[in-house]
């Protein structure tokens, strides 16, 4: 690993002008990460540009360092970058349109802890057991000789804090806790983060999830619950906070996988997989061209729902 951080770094210095991004519907991972290469870049006094393929930036992460920095792609924009760091990112296909301004391979850096999809980077570091793409970024900051600060700290710490659950998942490693424990050093508020992250929710966020909760539904002897949210419960607008029902629909007992379903438009999908650990949702989700982790993944589907829904039933059952 530290090889791959140095060649990072070294490739970093020579650059300038570089673009950030992550995946498609950027998590807290994916915020953190960023922003906190961001910051070294900003440190070393380089060029840069965050671009995410969202709409519109997730205002829980404005707490965050940076995070006014954070731009929706648009096609109209006059977009030149030398370099590119895609952070928290398998494939060019999850970044969505801001891969279309990546430049060669030979100039790109992938940092990232998903399952390796595609070798798009020529500077590569991909660590399926890292707990978060933030832990690997504490990592090439440490080696990096920059100074952490209150700000820097905050932004690893609530990286880790999103991936891990709250330092709950199975990827709450020792080595995501001693991290955690070397960033507490610089004045971080981890209750102040998890406000902020998973606590800040809107009236009507919560009541539509208590809709969904009213009509999830069990299938396979109770070892798969779905929930299921058409479009006008959920208005189009509505942000990440339902996504929360994707980790309700795996905490029931004796279930092993849990299914969100959310209908985006009348004959699109986004689907949200959850496993306890014995399934792995990663494989059914890009056996329908998504992806993600063993344990949490996602994917888009069009068609009508009575067809996704016996797909999705008949895939888990073959994992199961
Ligand atoms: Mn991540």
């Amino acid at each position: 690993m530290e090889k791959a951080l140095k060649e990072i770094l070294g490739f970093i210095k020579k650059a300038d002008n570089f673009l950030l991004t992550a995946h498609i519907n950027a998590d807290g991972d994916a915020y953190a990460s960023v922003l906190a290469v961001a910051y070294l870049l900003e440190v070393w006094g380089k060029q840069y540009r965050i671009v995410f393929n969202d709409k519109q930036p997730e205002a829980k992460y404005s707490f965050m360092w940076g995070f006014e920095k954070v731009q929706s792609y648009s096609p109209e924009k006059d977009y030149n970058f030398q370099a590119a760091i895609a952070l928290d990112v398998p494939s060019l296909n999850r970044i969505g349109d801001p891969a279309k301004l990546l430049p060669a391979r030979e100039f790109c850096v992938k940092i990232d802890h998903h399952p390796q999809e595609e070798d798009f980077a020529r500077y590569s570091l991909v660590n399926t057991r890292a707990s978060s793409t933030s832990q690997l970024v504490y990592e090439l900051i440490s080696l990096s000789g920059i100074a952490l600060n209150q700000e820097l700290a905050t932004l690893l710490f609530s990286g880790i804090m999103y991936d891990t659950g709250r330092f709950s998942f199975s990827n709450a490693s020792l080595r995501a806790f001693q991290i955690a424990a070397d960033l507490m050093r610089y004045q971080v508020q981890p209750s102040d983060i998890a406000n902020h992250m998973f606590f800040d929710n809107s009236f009507q966020s919560m009541k539509i999830i208590g809709y969904g909760l009213e009509h999830m539904k069990s299938y396979l002897d109770g070892k798969l619950c779905v929930i299921y949210l058409p479009r006008d419960v959920s208005e189009e607008d509505s942000h990440s906070e339902i996504e929360e029902l994707a980790n309700y629909s795996v905490s029931i007992k004796n279930v092993e996988v849990g299914l969100f379903i959310r209908q985006v438009k009348p004959d699109f999908f986004k689907v949200s997989f959850r496993s306890k650990g014995r399934v792995n949702v990663n494989t059914i989700a890009r056996a329908l061209g998504g992806g993600g982790h063993n344990h949490a993944a996602g994917c888009r589907f069009r068609g009508d729902f009575q067809t996704l829904l016996s797909r999705l039933i008949e895939e888990v059952k073959n994992n199961l």
